[in-house]
């Protein structure tokens, strides 16, 4: 089955170039001059499928490093199943994800993770990578991450957050730290500090401060930047490679560019809600309807300028990823549990349908470069992650992973518009976005084209990801 796409301009994350992409199987098997008779035919009248993308973008699939599909936290499910949760992705334009395989307290990290191989298998309709949370940090957790790498599970996200939840403490995070460093992998960290946050949880909640407002004043932005910071200590102190997951202040964004200017191995992301969202507009909303919007980090002030801070950190490059921390819940039935009480609502939002046209705004209102997009949202998470030449970038060789977005087309966000995701409202409900996703091809498959799913669940593949390859 071999496929042209002609006519578009193909972004990578260093150039954009009007070429034709010539795809053979699950690979791309050429990028060339439009109508190139380089290759001794005329491609157009030699393959099976012409996709015309005049006036198109021609990009890399998205990729999603930060998804939790049917994670079971705060007493309940994330509501989207792998099934759900990578279609809706697929229709996005994302076409690979990397999810994270659970360990709770006295769980065995390797049951857990063959645990999440069965919840996966057969059930994505795009490719899939696992990185493994670990909670209590035991020896025999030690070992199972030489395993876990071998396995291709090369990152791990460790909790300074969520005491008798997910917590590990500053020994533990040590010990994991250390055994990063000598095996090659990526420490990624949850950066809250969470014995301040639950003193001031406790105090809000017995003062009878219990909307979802005070979910945001109660994780302070001083409590992320000094998580942050002492995260880059002990990473500095062990030698092991940072990765700071969901930045949402300012000043903990300060705390990664500082250490980066010094050389040494951090990195971080943000995610569209800490783009675009904010405490006032959205966790401060009337009534109960602020639960929409509670996740961790928290939505900050807009009148601290953070948001703008995050897309100056993302020009910059002292973020190198967006990710959406999919994590979402209903209103009814999930979110609802904490009416009368803040902390009793799951913490998290769903986007993975949503970050590629999101991000693109970015390009649209000059806050990023075109390359930028692709760069953040592709290719630095194919590299990150160990995925790279064979995701994140359209040239031969590489899985035919591809998105023709139209940037004269027009998306409109919202239930009963755009939303494929399991949840019975849209964080961005309303949002109007110029450009659309138009086809998203996965290893060669058609997914998505012209407002019509043809993807499959069972389609997407576990991969099996190198080390990460973006480290100094
Ligand atoms: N933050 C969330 O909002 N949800 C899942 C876990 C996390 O760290
Ligand atoms: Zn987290
Ligand atoms: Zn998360």
């Amino acid at each position: 089955m071999k496929t042209l796409i002609t006519g578009g301009t193909v972004v990578n994350a260093t150039g954009a170039t009007a070429a034709d992409v010539l795809v053979d199987g699950e690979t791309i098997a050429a990028v060339v001059a439009p109508g190139s008779t380089l290759l001794g035919f005329d491609l157009a009248a030699n393959v099976d499928t012409v996709v015309d993308a005049t006036g198109k973008y021609v990009i890399p699939g998205g990729i999603d490093a930060h998804t939790h599909m049917e994670m079971p936290f705060g007493g309940t499910f994330a509501s989207d199943t792998f099934s759900t949760g990578t279609t809706a992705a697929a229709w996005g334009g994302t076409t690979t994800i990397v999810d994270f395989v659970v360990q709770y307290a006295g769980e065995n990290p390797l049951e857990q993770y063959a645990a999440w191989h069965e919840k996966a298998a057969g059930n994505c309709a795009i490719d899939y990578g696992f990185h493994q949370i670990l909670s209590d940090v035991q020896d025999s957790s030690l070992t199972a991450m030489d395993e876990l790498v071998a396995e291709g599970v090369t990152s791990f996200k460790l909790f300074m957050a969520y005491k008798g939840v997910f917590l590990s403490d500053d020994g533990q995070i040590v010990k994991a730290m250390q055994k990063a460093a000598d095996n090659g992998s990526l420490v990624m960290m949850h950066a809250e500090n969470g014995s301040v946050i639950d003193l001031l949880v406790q105090q809000a909640v017995a003062r009878g401060d219990t909307a979802p407002y005070f979910h945001g004043l109660t994780r302070p932005w001083q409590a992320e930047e000094e998580a942050t910071h002492r995260a880059i200590m002990l990473a500095n102190l062990t030698g092991a490679p940072l990765y700071v997951v969901h930045v949402s202040a300012k000043q903990a964004a300060e705390q990664i560019a500082q250490a980066r200017d010094l050389g040494q191995n951090v990195f971080g992301e943000t995610c569209p809600q800490y783009l675009y969202l904010s405490l006032e507009e959205h966790l401060g909303a009337p009534g109960f309807e602020g639960a929409k919007w509670v996740c961790s980090t928290p939505l900050r002030a807009r009148a601290e300028h953070h948001q703008d801070h995050m897309w100056r950190s993302l020009r910059t490059n002292d973020l190198q990823i967006v990710s959406t921390d999919h994590c979402p819940f209903c209103l009814k039935g999930q979110k609802d549990m904490g009416v009368g009480d803040f902390s009793k609502i799951p913490n998290g939002i769903g986007g993975v349908e949503h970050r590629m046209d999101l991000i693109y705004q970015g390009v649209v209102t000059g806050e990023i470069s075109l390359e930028r997009w692709v760069e953040l949202c592709c290719t630095t998470p194919a590299r990150m992650f160990g995925m790279y030449g064979r995701k994140g970038v359209v040239a031969p060789g590489a899985d035919a992973d591809l998105v023709v977005y139209d940037p004269n087309g027009h998306t409109s966000i919202g239930l009963g518009k755009t939303h494929h995701m399991n949840m019975d409202y849209s964080a961005y409900e309303g949002f109007e976005i110029d450009g659309h996703v138009d086809t998203v091809i996965s290893r060669g498959s058609v997914l998505v084209d012209d407002g019509e799913f043809r993807g499959r669940v069972g389609h997407g593949r576990y991969v099996k990801r190198e080390l990460s390859q973006y480290l100094i």
